[in-house]
């Protein structure tokens, strides 16, 4: 009797425990996105810009036009208050820090920012678009980057919190080695076109890393070795079509991947998001050129 009742005891357990498991999991399921404190609203003005005005860091990735004037500092102040500058922002994990002059709205049902790259048909070099809100109203990028997911989110190859640590070559022009945290390596190649150091110079130390989301190379295609294409992914990412590229503040998503609702953002980063060699064409790098608040650009 008393073995039979213990029995009774650890299935009636086992079944509560299966419940709220249950339970827990409809919860879950019914939660909205996560709201995020309320941030400062720098509201339009007529003298608000629709492109971004002020640039806060540029950290580029080795590449073949590291240490040259489409790589410096001057190069990202040129991608300012218009949508044809240009910066190369190098393999894997180089980026750029810019911000508007007012907080960008996030418009229901439609894309909010447009950011401008230098792609071509067949010829994408993906960037992966962050955004931060100023919670902290101090006017700078120290405050949380949210991701925003594209197509590529959750599919193989798609890999959040990925870093790619870059080391100082033995000679100023050998191919640049770098390892990942995944326990990958490899090298960004030199080539005969470019002959100058890939090694960022402003970097002093002979390792640094750079950490971020990595996409898929899936849309890479080797076939023709002369021509390596890269072909622009469904959407969310910059450097990906010709024209521009626009991304939802509504794809917003926080280091766990869970969505986030974002009010509206003051800043966007925009990074390099694959580690690949495209053959005479270099190493895959995104190239950023502008962005802009799309409620202010006239039609
Ligand atoms: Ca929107
Ligand atoms: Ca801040
Ligand atoms: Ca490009």
């Amino acid at each position: 009797m008393k073995k039979q009742t213990s029995t009774y005891k650890k299935a009636l357990f086992a079944a509560m425990i299966i419940f709220s498991a249950f339970w827990s999991a409809c919860k879950k399921d019914k939660q909205p996105a996560v709201v995020q404190a309320v941030a400062p609203i720098r509201p339009i003005t007529a003298q608000s810009s629709a492109y971004v005005t002020q640039l806060f860091e540029f950290n580029p990735a080795p590449g073949q036009y590291a240490n040259t004037t489409i790589a410096d500092t001057t190069a990202a102040q040129s991608t300012l208050n218009k949508s044809n500058g240009l910066v190369s922002l190098g393999a894997y994990g180089g980026y750029i820090v810019v911000g508007f002059d007012h907080t960008v709205l996030d418009a229901a049902g439609k894309a909010d920012i447009i950011v401008y790259g230098n792609a071509f048909t067949g010829f994408a070099e993906p960037g992966v678009v962050w955004v931060m809100q100023d919670t902290n109203g101090n006017g700078k990028p120290d405050d949380t980057w949210y991701e925003l997911s594209g197509s590529e989110t959750g599919k193989p190859g798609y890999i959040r919190n990925y870093a790619v640590t870059y080391t100082r070559p033995a000679c100023d022009t050998c191919s640049v080695p770098w390892k990942d945290n995944q326990g990958g390596t490899g090298f960004v190649h030199t080539n005969t076109f470019h002959k100058q150091i890939y090694y960022p110079i402003g970097i002093k130390a002979d390792t640094y890393t750079l950490t971020g989301t990595t996409l898929p190379s899936t849309n890479i295609n080797r076939t023709n070795p002369a021509f390596v294409s890269s072909t622009a992914f469904a959407f969310g990412y910059s450097d990906s079509t010709a024209g521009g590229d626009t991304v939802d503040i509504a794809n917003a998503i926080d280091k766990n991947g869970s969505k986030v609702k974002l009010k509206g953002i003051d800043f966007i980063k925009v990074q390099t998001g694959i580690e690949a060699n495209l053959g005479r064409s270099g190493e895959l790098s995104t190239e950023f050129c502008g962005a802009a608040d799309m409620s202010l650009l006239k039609n």
